[in-house]
């Protein structure tokens, strides 16, 4: 068992992906802690692909699965939930926007909380770049509806860092079927259902260009999936 799993979706990221992968590799190396990575892509019209395995061959840590239908970046969060097996399990996204040290150190917070999470949005959390206005205003938004619709108390559930303990992600993971972004949300609301705790902490961050994250598709979508999940016994 090894002591990290990173899972990282990736859609269209041939332009993000490189410095990220090879980034992550060298710095888990260097920590001396064993780790693996497992890129999730789906429907990717690029190179992410072969970019990926090209970097694979110098990174042997580095695995990949690929999907040929639109399981969104949920669905991708849900089958690599079942393909990796780390003490703790982490996401992040394929432009870096969480770097591999801030991953890290984030780990070593979680003293005997069930996950811990990253947030953007506290008092001492480090925005090196912001996302333009009207992603942090629907950021806002959405903050907003998770506390009224799902009763979590998390000032930023979308933070590209997310580190949970094996067996939280053990007991939840059949039980989600979220496949856009909102998947963050609905990750920790199931976590609070079953009684886990997960600590969310200030970090560093910095936006980066080309979002995949489309808004006229993604609210509505996100709004109904919260909704949904409320909902669903
Ligand atoms: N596999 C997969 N990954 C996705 C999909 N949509 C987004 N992602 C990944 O999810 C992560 C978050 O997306 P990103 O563009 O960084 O969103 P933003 O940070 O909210 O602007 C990135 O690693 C994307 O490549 C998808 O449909 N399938
Ligand atoms: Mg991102």
């Amino acid at each position: 068992m090894v002591e990290f799993s990173i899972i990282i979706p990736a859609y269209n990221e041939e332009k993000r992906i490189k410095d990220t992968l090879i980034s992550y590799s060298n710095f888990f190396r260097n920590t001396g802690k064993t780790f693996e990575i497992l890129v999730v892509l789906n429907g990717c019209r690029d190179k992410t692909l072969q970019v990926v395995m090209e970097v694979k061959k110098d990174y042997p840590e580095i695995n990949f699965v690929n999907f040929e239908s639109p399981i969104g970046k949920g669905g991708a969060l849900i089958e690599g939930f079942k393909l990796v097996n780390g003490n703790l399990i982490t996401y992040t996204d394929a432009d870096g926007a969480t770097l591999p040290e801030t991953l890290y150190e984030l780990s070593k917070k979680i003293s005997d909380y069930d996950g811990i999470i990253g947030s953007r949005w506290m008092k001492d959390s480090k925005i090196l770049k912001k996302q333009p206005l009207i992603r942090r205003i629907a950021s806002r938004g959405f903050n907003v509806l998770t506390k009224i619709i799902l009763g979590l108390d998390y000032k930023d559930t979308q933070c590209s860092a997310k580190i949970f303990r094996n067996y939280v992600i053990e007991s939840i993971k059949d039980k989600i079927d979220v496949t856009n972004f909102a998947i963050d949300a609905i990750l920790l609301f199931q976590m609070k259902r079953n009684g886990f705790n997960i600590r969310e902490e200030p970090i560093t961050w910095e936006d980066k260009e080309l979002s995949t994250l489309k808004m006229r598709k993604a609210i509505p979508n996100m709004f109904l999936a919260i909704i949904k999940a409320r909902f669903k016994r």
